[in-house]
């Protein structure tokens, strides 16, 4: 039996989860204003991982016999200048998620729900992996600066990036 608090605090996370996808919807599309074809794949990419991972929580209240709580989706930011401006927002976003299911991991604790702590870690590992993606992104701009040459190279490497659908079973 899943208690009232885990169960909000993991309907809030379904809602975080959209939320993202949201996010890297308004990146790609912007990127795809700009002309970086391959930078608008790899956060269409992301925006569809983050839609698995809000729909693996949803399954996961199904599985425990949980109310499914769905909430309204903020508007997300679309106030972008440039590929690093852009990476600088996602790692601080990605950050602020990782806040976020250390909070639910902790809740778990608390409540002693040893099925939902153990669900978790696969978020937790998740995390781990979208910061350090992102920190690369971000060093490999940092050292190209605004070389077009460069960029272009960046792109082209974004374009490969292919989608896996993510699953904890
Ligand atoms: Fe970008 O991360 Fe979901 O959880």
């Amino acid at each position: 039996m899943i208690s009232d608090k885990v169960r909000n605090i993991l309907n809030e996370q379904i809602n975080k989860e959209f939320y993202s996808a949201y996010l890297y919807l308004a990146m790609s599309a912007y990127f795809d204003e700009i002309g970086l074809y391959g930078f608008s794949n790899w956060t269409k990419v992301q925006a569809r991982e983050e839609v698995d991972h809000g729909m693996i929580l949803f399954d996961y209240l199904i599985d425990r016999n949980t109310k499914v709580e769905l909430m309204s989706i903020d508007t997300p930011d679309s106030e972008f200048t440039s590929p690093m401006q852009v990476f600088e927002k996602i790692l601080s976003h990605e950050i602020s998620v990782t806040e976020s299911i250390n909070r639910v991991a902790a809740l778990s604790d608390d409540e002693c729900d040893l099925a939902t702590r153990n669900f978790i870690n696969w978020y937790i590992a998740e995390q781990v992996e979208e910061e350090a993606a992102v920190r690369d992104v971000i060093t490999k701009l940092g050292m190209f600066g605004d070389e077009k040459a460069s960029l272009y190279l960046l792109d082209r490497e974004f374009k490969e990036r292919d989608y896996r659908a993510h699953s904890y079973k």
